[in-house]
């Protein structure tokens, strides 16, 4: 009986959890689409795609490298727990799930992070765009 007690209550926590990240991200969608500098968001049909695969608390990878002036598609992955990534330097934002087609027109590095507080793991979630 205690046994079972306790799974119900650990399973109110994990759904607890999930709430909170999802009201995170309902906020995240009024960020406004597209402020930055070297950096247009269209509708219109990419050359280059790339996915970012997010898990608790990682990226699947550091870097990304795509090409400068020409589209390209990102799209945000969870794999396991609800991420977010933003880009700083771009005022780029995409949630669970979301896909954008940015073109980036200045080479460099651009770093993006997780935007939304995922638990323990949150601060390590970083990798960055390697624009070329
Ligand atoms: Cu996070």
């Amino acid at each position: 009986m205690m046994k079972k007690a306790l799974f119900m209550c650990m399973l109110a926590a994990f759904v607890m959890v999930i709430a909170a990240c999802g009201s995170n991200n309902k906020n995240n969608d009024k960020s406004p689409e597209n402020a930055g500098n070297g950096v247009e968001t269209t509708g219109s049909a990419s050359s280059q795609e790339v996915v970012i695969k997010a898990s608790s608390w990682k990226f699947d990878k550091q870097e990304y490298t795509i090409k400068k002036g020409e589209p390209v598609k990102l799209t945000l992955e969870s794999v396991s727990g609800v991420h977010g990534i933003e880009v700083s330097d771009l005022d780029v934002k995409l949630g669970s799930g979301d896909s954008k087609v940015i073109t980036i027109n200045d080479a460099g590095e651009y770093e993006f992070h997780c935007n939304i507080q995922c638990g323990t793991g949150h601060k390590k979630m970083v990798a960055k765009l390697v624009v070329e």
